[in-house]
């Protein structure tokens, strides 16, 4: 059964707490379980995650090969700084697609920057908490076309 890691990076385990006028009402309980019934639905395992450590979903990226057929990021703020995210993600050839609640495009400058943009296949953004689902359609959609 095809295996797809969700992780999301710092201050996403406040969503639905803080900021609703940015990132929503939904939180990232509420998040893992549309997940889980979208995967139901397409016939895939899912298993979502969340880490305010850079380190830590490092570790998860490395740990990911020969587990999951892909991996879906919300890399948070780390999207912008992190070429130690970048390295790990190129370094695992795990195909991996870039995921955000908002528009990055849209907002500051200094978040039009993306280091994970560079190694993923993809991106989905501005959608809020519906991009989630989104994700795992495209992912299921780019790994049958590989
Ligand atoms: O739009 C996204 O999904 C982001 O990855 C969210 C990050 C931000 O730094 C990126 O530029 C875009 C921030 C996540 C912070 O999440 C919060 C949620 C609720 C309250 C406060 C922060």
């Amino acid at each position: 059964m095809t295996a797809i890691l969700i992780l999301n990076g710092p201050n996403l385990n406040l969503l639905g707490t803080r900021q609703p006028e940015v990132y929503g009402t939904t939180t990232l309980n509420d998040i893992e379980k549309m997940c889980a019934q979208k995967a139901a639905l397409l016939n895939i395992r899912v298993d979502m995650r969340q880490s305010n450590h850079e380190g830590v979903l490092i570790d998860w990226i490395h740990a990911a090969r020969g587990s999951f057929d892909g991996i879906i990021i919300n890399a948070g703020a780390y999207t912008h700084t992190s070429i130690a995210l970048m390295d790990a993600i190129s370094s695992v050839a795990i195909p991996t697609l870039e995921l955000h609640l908002s528009n990055i495009h849209e907002r500051e400058d200094f978040r039009r920057i993306s280091y994970i943009g560079k190694v993923a296949f993809d991106l989905i953004m501005g959608h809020g908490a519906a991009g989630y689902p989104m994700a795992l359609e495209r992912m299921v959609e780019h790994l049958k076309t590989t």
